[in-house]
């Protein structure tokens, strides 16, 4: 009898196919995941809608999705860190680790990467899944599997704020409530800062934010004069912020957060937006203000994980809608066109709460 392996596969614009695929084999240093949960992430939506991301173009049928948690089915001859039975989230990027980036540390800037679902490797929404062993994070057993598919968007909130010198007593400005926007509020607030306004076009967006403990909010219009926007900002936050994270890639986002930010101060750009943008660059510079690139994360599960079991935060509350792998192409419409307020999208590739702690 062959074994199910439902997979959701990005044929090119606007074909998303779920198809039986071989289960993969293993490598010595990998482990065979029966997977959970995966989130949908903007880009996974931006393959869909566009078939590429910049240099990144779907030419061949490739697997989607990276945000994911799944279950240890099978070890590989030389990993010792894991077990058969243990749930885990999945880092999605595996690097040379032979490069100089790698050693440095700095393993997100390895040009030989292997990220899930970034053209031409394939991603993980799917029922079985090979991966490198020491990319797995142990959940703790009190850890959901839909906690542990939101490690890899917190990973990216973790990074921003690291990038920004994020701690405690530092005033910070969001640009975007977006999935990367109010991760990086959930990991400025567990760094020491209270003092944080967070910007977005969505009221309902902003609801959330202030839940999760934004304490100013300011909703946004296309239209907006830029130095109002940026009085409104330093009157609620009540100074000017050193840091500035820009997490939705609008142009207009990214020219508040540089004329915003204190002299000194520093501007994180995490949104992905157009290639070339114009901005008040000399208005910057002239006020030592820092810009600086964020891409990824690298070495941030392990403190995600934290953040986690240690009930600090509560990142489930990002999660709008739960669909059955079954249901993947509704689950991206869900996605895509932001319907029923979605933010963050799961679909379970096993049944809802079959892995989790009980009682839910
Ligand atoms: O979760 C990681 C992640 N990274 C994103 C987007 C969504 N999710 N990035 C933006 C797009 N770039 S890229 O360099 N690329 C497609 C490889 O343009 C990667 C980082
Ligand atoms: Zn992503």
């Amino acid at each position: 009898m062959s074994v199910d392996n439902l997979t959701a596969v990005l044929y090119g614009v606007e074909d998303l196919r779920l198809e039986q695929r071989p289960i993969p084999s293993i490598k010595d240093d990998q482990v065979l995941i029966c997977m959970d949960s995966i989130g949908i992430c903007g880009s996974d939506v931006h393959y869909l809608v566009n078939g590429r991301i910049g240099p990144f173009i779907v030419k061949d049928p490739m697997i989607i999705g990276h945000e994911s948690s799944g279950v240890v089915h099978k070890v590989g001859k030389s990993v010792k860190n894991l077990k058969v039975g243990d749930r885990v989230a999945i880092e999605p990027g595996v690097p040379c680790r032979y490069c100089d980036d790698c050693k440095q540390g700095r393993y997100n800037l390895c040009a030989d990467v292997v990220f899930c679902a970034t053209p031409p490797d394939h991603g993980n929404l799917t029922r079985f899944y090979a991966h490198a062993a020491d990319f797995c994070f142990k959940l703790p057993d009190h850890v959901t599997m839909e906690e542990g598919a939101l490690m890899e968007p917190l990973s990216v909130g973790i990074h921003t704020c690291r990038r920004g010198g994020v701690g405690f007593g530092k005033n910070v400005l969001i640009l975007g409530a977006g999935p990367i926007g109010l991760c990086s509020l959930i990991a400025a607030k567990y760094l020491g800062a209270e003092n944080i306004i967070i910007t977005d076009i969505v009221q309902d967006r902003l609801d959330l934010a202030k839940e999760l403990g934004a304490k100013h909010t300011l909703l946004v219009k296309p239209d907006d004069d830029e130095d109002d926007l940026v009085k409104q900002v330093h009157q609620k936050l009540g100074c000017a912020p050193e840091i500035s994270m820009e997490c939705n890639g609008r142009q207009a986002s990214t020219r508040l957060g540089i004329k915003a930010t204190r002299s000194g101060g520093r501007v994180v750009i995490v949104g992905n937006g157009p290639p070339d943008v114009t901005v008040p660059l000399i208005a910057g510079s002239t006020r030592e203000v820092d810009i600086l690139g964020v891409f990824r994360y690298c070495n941030e599960y392990p403190l995600a994980l934290e953040m986690v079991s240690s009930g600090t935060i509560d990142v489930k509350k990002l999660i709008t809608h739960h669909f059955d792998i079954t249901q993947t192409n509704e689950a991206f419409d869900t996605a895509r066109y932001g319907r029923g307020g979605a933010i963050k999208v799961i679909i379970h590739a096993t049944p809802r709460n079959q892995n989790n702690p009980k009682p839910f």
